[in-house]
């Protein structure tokens, strides 16, 4: 146990395999939780038994197999529910993730209700996932893409994002949190603010899964995207979480098996929600392992997990702030475990390179959030991001190797 939380740290760890390794002949820190966070046994157990034990098409089949894994998939979808408190179901769309999630929308709800000079917002905190499949259906439906700027510390300018609204605004889309600086945005208020207007809200909710509560039907948001690698569940599997009216009203994105009711050379009736968007064989085994990543996270609680990771991003933000070199990036108010730093004169990649030879992994470069960068003024960040694994002798390794960094290279 640490000082100073109630989980016991060293149990956890103990469920995450990957963790107990050398790396460059150090044990592994693994900093680089928001490109994408470890997997405990359970989840890895779930894959390899899906495979082992009942590997099987689902919904089509009537025998064991098929019936079995039909019902652990489903099994997933109402656990997801509740993980976002949807009120329907099927509301729960499964994809591989929040990239395929938004282009989604875009390409459906985008493309089917855009009309020339309507107006899509977003904001300069964006993953490219949440730019670019909104630029390109755009620049289809010749509408207008606005961004709304973020202030220095990297919070959403709130003031600039409210002149902005108005009756062209159709889609907002919005990052619950965000990768590069761990800044948190105040969702509930946007949406409010875009509803009143007319504008229908996606949340970005990729960084969000594993250490906020969502509560889409509190936050009243219209979609919801989530992927499945972020939360301590396997790549590959992911949700968009849409209000019913709204994905009834979507014509489907792919078209083929399960997505159907009839076929006819003439004519195709569509699939009820939410398999109208579940076209082909999904990502079975990942989609079942998911529900052990929920039953991880609740098991501990997500307000004790965000409790402790707010506990390691305060001890790791003094102790980088104490290096005289050292400049913080992104130092919003209400932030996710995420620190972003610069060394004047030292490239981010030879500090990520360095940090690796010490056994320390942590993401280096523009974190597909280049617009971001460049409104800061910076080629690219060191990102250090945290999870309920990580501990604060983790956080003194890396201030430690940072350090000998500075004094090996500064001019
Ligand atoms: N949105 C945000 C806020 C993200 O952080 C990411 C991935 C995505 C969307 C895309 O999610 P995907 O699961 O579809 O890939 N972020 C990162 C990152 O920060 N480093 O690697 C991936």
């Amino acid at each position: 146990m640490t000082a100073t939380t109630a989980l016991d740290i060293e149990k956890i760890r103990l469920q995450f395999p990957v963790l107990h390794q050398q790396v460059n002949g150090k044990p592994l820190i693994y900093f680089d939780n928001a490109a994408t966070n470890q997997k405990p046994k359970q989840v890895i157990d779930a894959v390899v038994n899906y495979y082992q034990g009942y590997n099987a098409n689902i919904h089509r089949g009537i025998h064991t197999l098929a019936e079995k894994a039909t019902k652990a998939f489903e099994t997933t979808r109402h656990s997801m529910q509740k993980f976002v408190n949807a009120k329907h179901v099927e509301e729960i769309i499964f994809t591989r993730g929040v990239t395929e999630s938004i282009n989604l929308v875009a390409s459906t709800y985008g493309r089917t209700f855009l009309k020339e000079s309507d107006e899509v917002i977003v904001s300069g905190l964006e993953h490219h996932s949440n730019i670019v499949p909104w630029q390109m259906v755009c620049e289809e439906k010749k509408a207008k893409l606005k961004v709304i700027p973020i202030t220095e510390v990297g919070e959403i300018d709130m003031s600039a994002y409210r002149k902005l609204l108005n009756a062209k605004t159709k889609i907002v889309a919005i990052n619950h949190a965000s990768n590069s600086l761990g800044t948190i945005n105040p969702i509930k208020e946007i949406i409010k603010l875009a509803h009143e207007v007319g504008a229908v809200v996606l949340i970005d909710g990729a960084q969000a899964a594993a250490h906020l509560e969502i509560d889409v039907q509190d936050f009243d948001c219209d979609f919801y995207c989530i992927s499945s690698h972020k939360m301590y569940g396997p790549t590959g599997a992911g949700i968009l979480y849409g209000k019913k009216n709204l994905l009834e009203k979507m014509p489907p994105y792919m078209g083929g098996g399960e997505m159907i009711k009839d076929v006819t050379f003439e004519k195709t009736t569509y699939n009820d929600l939410p398999y109208k968007f579940e076209a082909g064989t999904p990502n079975i085994a990942d989609v079942i392992a998911l529900n052990e990543a929920v039953n991880f996270i609740n098991t501990i609680s997500k307000e004790q997990i965000a409790e402790y990771e707010s506990e390691l991003l305060t001890y790791a933000t003094e102790k980088l702030s104490a290096i005289p070199a050292v400049k913080l990036i992104g130092t919003a108010k209400e932030k996710v475990a995420v620190q972003s730093f610069i060394i004047e004169g030292i490239h981010p990649f030879d500090i990520g390179q360095m940090l690796d030879a010490r056994g320390i992994a942590v993401r280096t470069g523009h974190h597909c959030t280049q617009p971001l960068m460049d409104r800061l003024g910076v080629e690219g960040t060191v990102r250090a991001s945290f999870s309920v694994y990580n501990t604060k002798a983790e956080i003194d390794e890396l201030a430690e190797g940072v350090k000998r960094i500075v004094n090996f290279l500064k001019p």
